[in-house]
């Protein structure tokens, strides 16, 4: 790309300092660089006397304090950002011309995770979507790959976008719930949108309850286009692929994380990097083209679809490392604008009309959110590329181009002056017309494609893809949000009615679980079709038995033996799992040796739910002073009944057997099958512990 002349394509002002240029930065001073000689006080007539309008250090940090809040994203509004690279591995240059997949190549990235519902003061484990965007700063301008958790979408087109939020967001006039969808405006809309029902059955499932963002997958929802050098065009699904597998807490366990703690999610991507434990996940693709597309018994442009991975495999092509935190969440997590119409040369976008919409909609929010169309030159925003043109001037301007040539065409350079950048038809972007050619003239139409019409068919396919635990969250979780819904008597119905097209069974067991009649089924546009089983589309077929980016709390007290206490510790630590000690004093416990062992946490402000699995090593005088602690009792209890791996010393018993802890594989002593447990969950025990519809 060409770089504008004499007009400087770095945004000033990326440096974090606050001090202007040339000044001690160890001197306070105001904006405009006047030392202060007191921050304490502000200037008054006499000593008791009135403040002084004349107070120019005062006057202007309470201005800027005043405006120091944006308005929050209208969704996705609670996210948590870092800094990272992504390197292409593999060789696709067939598929796609783009710089950032050529082999070997690293690329910048900044990834932002978010939640959907919530305000950005809200919670990090609430039942809901989770946002995966990521830009890429390749060397031929920002790809931004705004993707979800989730494969598939709501809704088949942009139009519905603001009915979809109105109706999840807080009621409009109670201003409630916050961050959740168990309410009336949403399943009274949802439950009239019948090609909502494929990603509810996702959003029911334990999908939209991750452990932490490092443990669940990224999609880029659309399918897109991969063109190559010569202008072939294909089809395109990306994928993240988590290198800690995918894995989801149960829906009590996510409830107690909000008591427990509300930035659980935040806290663990920055302390994952700050510990040097770099979250990483696989880019995948899934490529097809035209004959492919035309053979699926789905429109491959309809985002509430996927591909099977039994039918396209995932390919992976590269690998995203998270490898830096923020150095600070307004700058950068809060301002980055993420823009689906950011996409550099070899990459395009399809005829989805809800990509359409989408490309509109997130530069138009930047304008409001950031304030101003030269939002690019904020620095996390700026392409790491030279970049140039001849948009000039705006609020906010930062950049100084100089010369005259804000216009093209010019002969400037004729004269001797500076020209500008030319547009380049070899390099630059170009939309590719089809992937194998097609029609794209026609009447203007107000209509939703004929082969949209199937709402159902891979709403079953998920399902039926689903072990039968993850079936039985999934009716629990529908029961649960439609007992939620108060006023509106017919929602849980018209619900239900829906739900006997996706699978009668699961229809069955919502309406005995909410207690009402089984409804007549509601009339499909499109009669649904038996697709295979996808075992792709379940957490429990896809988890991985490990250690590593789990973390295990180990409880002690006074008198814990000393050598079982460190057997625990070692074959945690060798199994590159993170040891949480915790203690009911948090200046620690004095051990069997004398020796007192610091705690990382108090046990009542530690509770299990914060660990992915418990190791209990008690001494009998440890465990009778605890059998008196009912956050004791309950760190056992609550781990036993989110069915995590307990291992416990003998002398712990009691303290077991007061929790209702029953025996079973995942329950071991302190040796080495503990640590096997503990790389995993015991789903099997459910039935045993919760009704579950
Ligand atoms: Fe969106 C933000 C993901 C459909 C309009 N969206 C936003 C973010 C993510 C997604 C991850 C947060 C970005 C960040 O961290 O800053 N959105 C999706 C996915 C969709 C989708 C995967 C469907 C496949 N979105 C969608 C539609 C529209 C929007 C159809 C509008 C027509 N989305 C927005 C927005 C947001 C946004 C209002 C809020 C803040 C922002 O863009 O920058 O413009």
């Amino acid at each position: 790309m060409a770089k504008s002349p004499k007009s400087s394509s770095k945004p000033t002002g990326g440096e974090t300092h606050q001090s202007a240029e040339g000044l001690d930065t160890a001197v306070l001073t105001t904006n405009h660089g006047v030392p202060v000689s007191d921050n304490q006080n502000s200037l008054k007539s006499g000593s008791r006397g009135p403040t002084l309008l004349e107070d120019f250090v005062l006057r202007e940090k309470i201005f800027h304090f005043d405006h120091e809040r944006i308005p929050e994203r209208i969704v996705h509004a609670r996210g948590s950002g870092a800094h990272g690279v992504f390197e292409a591995i593999d060789d696709i240059s067939d598929l796609s011309k783009a710089a950032v997949f050529t082999k070997g190549e690293k690329t910048e990235v900044f990834v932002r995770f978010s939640t959907v519902a919530g305000g950005a003061g809200s919670v990090d484990t609430p039942r809901d979507v989770r946002g995966f965007a990521v830009k890429f700063y390749t060397r031929e301008g920002n790809w931004d790959l705004v993707g979800n958790n989730i494969p598939v979408f709501f809704i088949q087109d942009a139009l519905k976008f603001p009915d979809l939020v109105h109706a999840v967001k807080m009621e409009a006039d109670r201003g409630y719930p916050q961050a959740g969808s168990a309410h009336d405006t949403f399943w009274d809309w949802a439950s009239l949108m019948p090609e909502t029902t494929h990603m509810l059955m996702w959003a029911m499932s334990d999908r939209t309850l991750p452990r932490s963002f490092r443990t669940m997958e990224g999609f880029g929802v659309h399918t897109f286009k991969l063109v190559n050098a010569a202008g072939k065009a294909s089809f395109v699904k990306f994928h993240w692929k988590p290198r800690l597998g995918i894995q989801s807490t149960i829906w009590d366990e996510a409830l107690k994380l909000q008591a427990a703690d509300n930035d659980y999610q935040r806290r663990d991507l920055f302390e994952a990097i700050d510990t040097g434990d770099f979250p990483q996940w696989d880019l995948g693709i899934q490529v097809f083209d035209q004959a492919f597309a035309d053979a699926q018994p789905y429109d491959v442009l309809d985002a509430t679809k996927l591909i099977p991975e039994e039918d396209v495999p995932v390919r992976l092509i590269g690998t995203l490392t998270l490898n830096r935190n923020v150095d600070n969440f307004f700058a950068e997590t809060e301002q980055v604008a993420f823009l689906p119409s950011n996409i550099p040369p070899g990459i395009d976008f399809s005829n989805d009309p809800l990509l359409q919409g989408r490309l509109f909609s997130y530069l138009d929010t930047q304008n409001s959110r950031l304030g101003t169309t030269n939002f690019h030159q904020i620095p996390i925003n700026a392409p790491r590329c030279p970049f140039g043109n001849f948009q000039r001037d705006g609020k906010m301007q930062t950049m100084v181009p100089k010369g005259r040539a804000n216009y093209e065409p010019n002969s400037l350079a004729a004269h001797g002056e500076e020209g500008g950048p030319r547009e380049s038809p070899m390099a630059g972007f170009a939309t590719v017309d089809a992937v194998t050619g097609s029609d794209e003239s026609g009447e203007k139409l107000r209509v939703r494609s004929e082969t949209f019409a199937d709402h159902y068919s891979q709403a079953r396919l998920f399902y039926r893809s689903q072990t039968e635990s993850e079936q039985a969250h999934i009716a629990s979780s529908f029961v649960f949000e439609l007992s939620k819904v108060g006023l509106l008597d017919q929602v849980p119905g018209r619900m239900v009615a829906n739900l006997r097209n996706v699978d009668e069974g699961l229809a069955k067991r919502v309406a005995a679980g909410l207690g009402i009649e089984l409804p007549k089924k509601a009339p499909a546009a499109k009669t649904p079709i038996d697709m295979k089983p996808s075992d792709a589309l379940s957490i429990h077929k896809n988890m991985k038995a490990t250690l590593e980016g789990r973390a295990v709390g180990i409880l002690i007290a006074d008198g814990t033996d000393a050598a079982e206490f460190s057997t625990v510790m070692t074959a945690v630590k060798k199994a590159k799992g993170k040891a949480v000690v915790v203690a009911p004093k948090v200046g620690g416990a004095k051990l069997s040796d004398g020796t007192v062992q610091k705690a990382d946490g108090q046990l009542a402000g530690s509770p299990s739910q914060i660990f992915d699995a418990v190791a209990i090593v008690l001494s009998e005088e440890g465990c009778a002073a605890l059998l008196k602690e009912a956050a004791a009792v309950d760190f056992v209890m609550n781990a036993f009944g989110h069915l995590k791996a307990i291992g416990a010393s003998k002398a712990a018993q009691p303290l077991l057997d007061k929790a209702g802890v029953e025996p079973d594989e995942g329950v071991t002593g302190l040796d080495g099958a503990f640590v096997k447990a503990a790389a995993q969950r015991f789903y099997a025990r459910e039935p045993s512990l919760r009704m579950l519809a």
